[in-house]
């Protein structure tokens, strides 16, 4: 049973090249008179810029869910990617992902979704995946005031290990349990304002907000994106120099983030 669960991990983080392809890849690689034959076993992450580059998408944004343990970010990723929940809770394993492409004024958008651990051991793994992210999605409990405290901690995670312009979006989960709710609605949407992020009150049991969450981060993110590509497209054409995309500078954590609720 381990061993099956194991294999299964695995699996969902390798992809297990085919004779066939390997064949087709052979060839590609002699054509380019590389000596080496091809590795059996891809990381995936690498196959979804490899699939970019072939343009089977247009965006690919890596987004990730953080917040403490038990305050639902495994089951709002289950419900985004495979519209499902389960009640049982199974503790994370340091970090795992999920990928859905969704489609945004005619693109075609590949979310990488990272689910962390909450937990204190996993901190140094998962500090690792903040660098590359591009979306943030802070998770509490509505009916856990710890986890709602906690939050200023994940931000300032956020502060120490993302990259300065990350997009950011506070969620009150488990917002089905209003008999056990400890923290108002008003007060996460007041804190969302101190942080200068959006705000939204999701239930991954009941479906609600959980579609919304995500779309609108994603929608944050591409009109990022594509604010800074045309600025690079304005400021080479004018100094005729050819496109290339750069990193956007690096600045203040707060700096230039408005105040939106939703
Ligand atoms: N009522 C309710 N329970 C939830 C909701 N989301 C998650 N849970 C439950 O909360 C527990 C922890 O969820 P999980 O996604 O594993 O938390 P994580 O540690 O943040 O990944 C599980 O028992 C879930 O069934 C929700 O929206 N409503
Ligand atoms: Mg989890």
């Amino acid at each position: 049973m381990q061993h099956k669960k194991r294999s299964a991990i695995f699996e969902d983080k390798f992809e297990i090249i085919t004779p066939i392809e390997q064949k087709k890849q052979t060839t590609l690689w002699s054509h380019n008179n590389r000596a080496h034959k091809p590795p059996l076993l891809l990381d995936k992450n690498h196959i979804e810029q490899l699939k970019v580059m072939a343009k089977t998408y247009d965006y690919l944004f890596k987004l990730l869910l953080i917040g403490d343990s038990g305050v639902g970010k495994t089951c709002l990723l289950f419900r985004f990617s495979e519209d499902s929940f389960n009640n049982s809770f199974i503790s994370t394993i340091g970090i795992d992902f999920k990928i859905r492409t969704i489609e945004l004024d005619g693109k075609k958008i590949k979310l990488q979704i990272w689910d962390t651990a909450g937990q204190e051991r996993f901190r140094t793994i998962t500090t690792a995946y903040y660098r590359g992210a591009m979306g943030i999605l802070l998770v509490y409990d509505i009916t856990n005031e710890r986890s709602f405290e906690n939050i200023k901690n994940w931000i300032r995670n956020i502060e120490e290990h993302a990259s300065s312009d990350v997009e950011r979006m506070v969620l009150g989960n488990k917002c089905d349990v209003e008999d056990r709710r400890q923290v108002s609605r008003e007060r996460g949407e007041q804190m969302a304002i101190e942080y200068g992020t959006k705000f939204m009150e999701t239930s991954a049991k009941a479906n609600i907000n959980v579609e919304d969450a995500f779309f609108t981060l994603a929608r944050d993110i591409k009109s990022k994106t594509e604010r800074n590509l045309q600025a690079n497209t304005t400021q080479n054409a004018a100094s005729g120099k050819r496109l290339s995309f750069q990193q956007p500078q690096k600045k203040s954590f707060f700096s230039g983030w408005g105040c939106n609720i939703l």
